[in-house]
């Protein structure tokens, strides 16, 4: 490198820099969390939730942009130096294409800064001037998250109930070949890579099956969902019990090092570079299509959320209590995919989502920080119609089907005024739902054609992005 290249870019590494130190000194950031599970809407929701911020012409519950306080929106170039920037452009452009598509599933961690340049309300704004706030987000596989609760586990402990739960009913069923697998295993004998991976693939090969019988628990999180790891030798491991005697050179004891070693180098960094300092946290929830698996998925998918958050509370655990949860003063709850349903039905939809985590909530004791639910849709995919059937009228909505893409009326069934008709079932154990029957058709991206200042239509979007940044904005 010539000498006059080396000035330059070491000018232009100071000049980064001051700017981030200038940025970090003087201009607040907002660090949202996006918290959910795999399927859950986080993709969606970033690119929407951006989208409408840059262009607000669909958010009038948000006061700043209602009050024409914001002045400017736009992204940064490249965040976080060391992590991709999240394909806001790409994700954007496939939603608002002639054949519009979902996002795939999130294979990798990436994160996206947006400005916020403002003229505060009121008396201050004659005597400051505009302000700039920073709004970053970071989107992930929602399966990373099913890692969390491990941090408080021992391989022995998380053996335990790994075990005990693949022997429940709606598992057992996916668990059989894995189960064998492991009977047939003497977890005493020497380490034999061999037989290793076999036990790992089927153990994989469980957690796969019970995703897709709609099942939430699926840690640990690299297993479905890889990254940078595929392959890698740090997911060969698989629950086992304990043998007596355990002679140093186990299976076990080599499954409990590769257990510990996942927890170290791929959980921890994880969250300890992602969750730490946030600010403000929404966790979406797809408790529709929970419901529509039946009384398993939800029961499943409480208990996931349960364990989640639980690992939120400050003191839950040694080094996640310095980390997570600390300056976390709001939470949002989210149902996800609320254009499902008639507007009649959300109230219904967010008491559920309310109910399905107030048990972590209670347990965590989020100390201080406000917490509400609502039902949300980042991407509304459909319209509302009342038609009649045999004499009475019925509430549905109507958009395009995800195969095929011809038009569909969908009712998805009635949800119960007392979300305890559906999560008592559900926690004792029922097979199906016993009065009721809920459809869930996928339905395709709506075809939009976006007016010049209008992000994406939703529904709420605004009161989210209200309650969760508002009061931040100056
Ligand atoms: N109708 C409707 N469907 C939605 C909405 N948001 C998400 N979806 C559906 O949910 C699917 C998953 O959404 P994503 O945003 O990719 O979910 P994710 O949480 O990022 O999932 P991972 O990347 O696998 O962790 C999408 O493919 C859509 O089918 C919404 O607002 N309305
Ligand atoms: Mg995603």
């Amino acid at each position: 490198m010539d000498l006059a290249r080396l000035t330059d870019s070491l000018t232009r590494r100071i000049e980064d820099t001051v700017q981030e130190v200038g940025e970090r000194l003087f201009d607040p950031v907002i660090r949202l969390g996006v918290t959910g599970l795999s399927r859950a809407g986080k993709t969606v929701f970033i690119t929407s939730l951006v989208a409408n911020l840059l262009d607000r012409g669909r958010m009038p519950q948000l006061r700043a942009a209602a009050e024409g306080r914001v002045l400017a929106a736009y992204l940064q170039p490249q965040p976080d130096h060391s992590v991709p920037r999240f394909a806001f452009e790409e994700h954007l452009a496939a939603l608002l294409a002639p054949e519009p598509r979902w996002p795939e599933s999130t294979r990798s961690i990436s994160t996206l800064r947006l400005s916020l340049r403002l003229r505060p309300a009121g008396l201050i704004s004659s005597l400051t001037g505009p302000k700039t706030v920073h709004l970053d987000i970071t989107d992930y596989p929602g399966e990373w998250l099913l890692d969390l609760p491990l941090m408080a586990q021992s391989f022995e402990d998380w053996s335990v109930a790994t075990l005990v739960a693949a022997r429940t009913p709606g598992r057992a069923e996916h668990a059989a070949a894995w189960l064998a697998a492991v009977e047939a295993t003497d977890p005493g004998a020497p380490l034999d890579e061999a037989a290793a991976r076999a036990l790992a693939a089927a153990f994989t090969g469980y957690l796969a099956a019970s995703r897709r019988a709609g099942m939430s628990s699926v840690a640990p999180g690299r297993f479905l969902m890889p990254g940078d790891l595929e392959g890698s030798p740090a997911l060969t491991f698989s629950p086992l019990p304990r043998p007596t005697p355990n002679p140093s050179g186990s299976l076990w004891r080599a499954f409990e090092k590769r257990y510990d070693a996942y927890r170290r180098v791929v959980v921890e960094p994880f969250f300890r570079n992602h969750f730490a300092r946030l600010d403000r946290q929404v966790v979406l929830i797809d408790a529709l299509g929970a419901i529509h698996d039946g009384p398993r998925a939800v029961e499943d998918l409480r208990g996931a959320m349960a364990d989640i958050l639980t690992a939120f509370r400050p003191g839950a655990n040694s080094w996640l209590a310095p980390i997570l949860g600390r300056r976390i003063d709001r939470i949002l709850f989210a149902a996800t995919k609320a254009d499902y349903l008639h507007h009649s039905q959300h109230p219904q939809l967010a008491a559920i989502t309310e109910a399905l985590v107030a048990d972590a909530r209670a347990r965590a004791q989020f100390r201080g920080a406000e917490t509400r639910a609502m039902a949300i849709a980042s991407l509304r995919a459909t319209v509302e119609q009342t038609v009649t059937r045999e004499g009475a009228a019925i509430d549905v909505v109507r958009g395009r089907a995800l195969d095929g893409g011809e038009e569909i009326a969908l009712y998805p069934g009635a949800l119960p005024d007392d979300p305890a008709a559906l999560l008592a079932p559900a926690r004792q154990g029922a097979g199906l739902w016993q009065d009721a029957a809920y459809r869930v058709a996928r339905f395709a991206p709506p075809r939009l054609h976006l007016a010049p200042g209008d992000g994406p239509p939703h529904i709420r979007l605004d009161r989210a992005a209200e309650f969760l940044i508002g009061d931040r904005l100056p």
